[in-house]
């Protein structure tokens, strides 16, 4: 049993966003990364999650060895602060050679920039101290089904997967699932999907995943499952806890504010898989609302945190034996009833 694992918490600097949204702009003005980091240190969080240029602005008009150093220069600020890099993405969705998709765009050239770039984030993860690489597979589905051949883009991502595996024999992929935005499909839309594409790779078990609470919404799942699934390969080795409001956008509202039992759920799942007892990270993938002030612009994340504190508390105090004999009488109303009103604190 993992009763007493000490969760440690982690977010990235874009989980401090400014508010603009499809129909407007900013709400808040843009903050330095430093601003961030002290952000991060005063809300008593562990480490700090990174996109490629994150770690490294304007990673694409830099040479190799700037990378490098810049890389090399960030991880001693944070050692300074005694903060931990959890893990790199390579951010594959901005730069105007992936409009078609990463490494399933339909010109060879932009694969290619996407593998180069996906090997600079190892080489930055490496660096920072961690050889965990998350991979949101942003662009990877299609507008138009027509446009590309589904198995041709596995075939593409298992190179790409296979390239990176092999640039570092010590990373790991951890596959970030969503089934849909910016897509109409997303060709890895599930937990279920990037657990078989490892397979397909020349090195299965250091592919994994993350799940986010969000994407598994959208995929219309149940994200507790995900976690129970993932873990029965051993393979979750990171989480975006956050919420949603049902089949919409993706909303990264704060963990729990939509639904609580889910979130109990959620907890309880990573509670008796003893997630967090092998280093790794509560995340939570969570953004401000459109309409916070600046003098509130962090208490999504404390927010996110305490009430994972009080889930997890309400997790260690339910009866799970009262909960094993209602399952052994078949009575799953009472066992209903039981969560709600341990949930409401009867
Ligand atoms: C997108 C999303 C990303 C990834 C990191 O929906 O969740 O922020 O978590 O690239
Ligand atoms: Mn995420």
């Amino acid at each position: 049993m993992s009763r007493k694992t000490r969760y440690r918490y982690c977010f990235g600097p874009w989980n401090l966003s400014e508010g603009q949204d499809p129909y407007g702009p900013t709400t808040r003005p843009a903050q330095s990364f430093d601003w961030k980091l002290a952000a991060l240190k005063k809300l008593g969080f562990d480490a700090m999650m990174f996109h490629d240029d994150d770690a490294v602005p304007d990673i694409d008009t830099k040479s190799e060895a700037q990378i490098r150093k810049e890389a090399r220069e960030l991880k001693k600020r944070l050692d300074g602060e005694g903060i931990v890099a959890e893990m790199v993405a390579p951010r594959l969705w901005f730069h105007p050679n992936t409009v078609d998709g990463a490494y399933t765009s339909n010109d060879k050239k932009h694969r290619q920039y996407a593998i180069d770039r996906s090997k600079r984030t190892l080489d930055i993860a490496h660096l920072l101290g961690t050889e965990l690489i998350v991979l949101w597979l942003a662009r990877e589905g299609t507008y138009i089904r027509e446009a590309k051949d589904g198995r041709r883009s596995i075939e593409l991502l298992v190179e790409a997967l296979d390239a990176m595996l092999s640039h570092n024999p010590r990373a790991r992929l951890a596959i970030e699932p969503k089934p849909n935005e910016p897509m109409d499909h997303a060709y890895v839309p599930t937990i279920g999907h990037a657990l078989a594409l490892a397979h397909l790779t020349c090195d299965p078990k250091r592919v994994g995943c993350l799940i986010e609470s969000a994407h598994a919404i959208l995929a219309g799942l149940d994200p507790a499952d995900e976690i129970d699934f993932a873990c029965s390969f051993n393979k979750l080795w990171s989480v975006h806890l956050n919420d949603q409001n049902g089949l919409k956008y993706d909303q990264d509202r704060p963990f729990g504010c939509t639904n609580l039992r889910s979130a109990f759920d959620q907890v309880r799942a990573l509670e008796r898989n003893g997630y967090g007892t092998r280093g790794e990270y509560i995340c939570f993938d969570v953004h401000p609302f459109r309409t916070t002030k600046v003098e509130h612009w962090t208490e999504h994340l404390a927010n996110s945190r305490r009430t994972f504190e009080l889930v997890l508390e309400k997790v260690r105090t339910f009866d799970e034996k009262g909960a094993r004999a209602l399952i052994a009488n078949r009575d799953y109303q009472a066992l209903d009833q039981r969560v709600i009103e341990h949930l409401l604190g009867k």
